[in-house]
């Protein structure tokens, strides 16, 4: 009777302890739920990325610390979604860099055209110095930078006609990403482009107020563009990283170890990220051949073209990007070539 009642005693102890006012050693093993919103939907290889991570800090917590992924823009779109963060509403986003120019320009160093020649530059200029000088910069507005994903390089598709020359965009209306430099650059390069958020795109698509859109091709795979689209260009014309990323006020209220963890584990976890994504980049190319769009990949003459007609297109932007930023990346780039 003695041992049972002790047990009782402990047992109505313990669960005492799941109330209010525990002290602050005991409240640490309360569950935290933390909620990430991205455009892209469940199959995309940034859901599958995230889905990584949430298994590695489940792990890492011992299910301390639950990742919640909201795809397809549910919470909203990644400008929308940058604004909660801001307020504090919301934990986590993972929108593209493009849209962080709305918010500090100098994020527009992404997106100039043919920056980034290959995934070695893209790798070494991301995870190194540069990279995480462009993550820390964003808490002095209310984000706080936790690590790279790929979205990855992006290509053209369109309804009307195979795009093999900068002639043959002439007057298509394209949808861009909400960025400047993007703008400037498809203005540029003779079509009618139109800033839209991503998750209006397919809709737009369908009912033909655009022509066309450009994303990578996971992407215009994995979200079914091809059934409102006809022709895809293999273009590379840009490279756009995704930046996972948390709300200062909400993380400068999390603990020092519970920071930690999610940073070691958001390294593993873009690693995997970015090979995946680079694993089933020519499946979802294939996919979309297969699905009957027609496939135009430029050669490298074919790709000089575009690259000078938008050669100055860095120049136009160096004032808003910063000199010093624009100096920076390209040292970059050149130690790596
Ligand atoms: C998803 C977007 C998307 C981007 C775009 O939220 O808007 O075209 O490439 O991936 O961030």
């Amino acid at each position: 009777i003695v041992v049972a009642l002790l047990v009782i005693a402990m047992a109505v102890s313990l669960l005492a302890g799941c109330g209010g006012s525990q002290p602050a050693q005991e409240k640490k093993a309360e569950k935290k739920v933390i909620k990430i919103s991205i455009g892209l939907n469940d199959a995309s290889p940034e859901y599958k990325g995230l889905a990584k991570w949430k298994e590695l800090v489940d792990k890492e917590s011992k299910g301390r610390l639950e990742i919640q992924i909201f795809p397809s823009a549910q919470l909203g779109d990644d400008i929308k979604t940058m604004t909660a963060l801001r307020a504090g509403t919301l934990e986590m986003s993972g929108p593209s860099s493009s849209p962080i120019s709305t918010i500090d320009k100098k994020w527009m160093v992404f997106d100039l055209p043919f920056l980034f020649a290959s995934e070695k530059i893209v790798d070494s200029v991301l995870d190194g110095p540069f990279g995480q000088k462009m993550l820390d910069s964003l808490s002095a507005n209310g984000l706080v930078g936790i690590m790279y994903m790929e979205n990855g390089y992006r290509q053209l598709t369109n309804s009307k006609h195979a795009v093999k020359t900068p002639d043959d965009i002439k007057g298509l209306k394209i949808r861009t990403m909400e960025n400047p430099v993007h703008l400037a650059a498809w203005r540029k390069l003779g079509a009618n482009p139109t800033p839209m958020p991503f998750s209006e795109v397919f809709n737009a698509m369908q009912q033909k107020t655009i022509d066309g859109q450009e994303n990578p091709n996971t992407t215009n795979f994995l979200q079914k563009f091809h059934e409102v689209q006809k022709y895809t260009t293999v273009s590379n014309h840009v490279y756009t990283p995704f930046v996972i990323m948390y709300s200062k006020k909400l993380w400068d209220a999390l603990p020092k170890e519970d920071q930690e963890l999610l940073k070691k584990t958001g390294k593993e976890a873009s690693k995997w990220q970015r090979e995946h994504n680079r694993k089933v980049d020519a499946e979802a190319l294939e996919g979309l051949s297969k699905a009957g769009m027609t496939v135009t990949k430029l050669t490298p003459e074919q790709t000089k073209a575009f690259q000078d007609t938008t050669k100055d297109i860095a120049a136009q932007f160096e004032n808003d990007i910063g000199k010093d930023i624009l100096a920076e990346v390209k040292a970059e780039i050149a130690k790596v070539k």
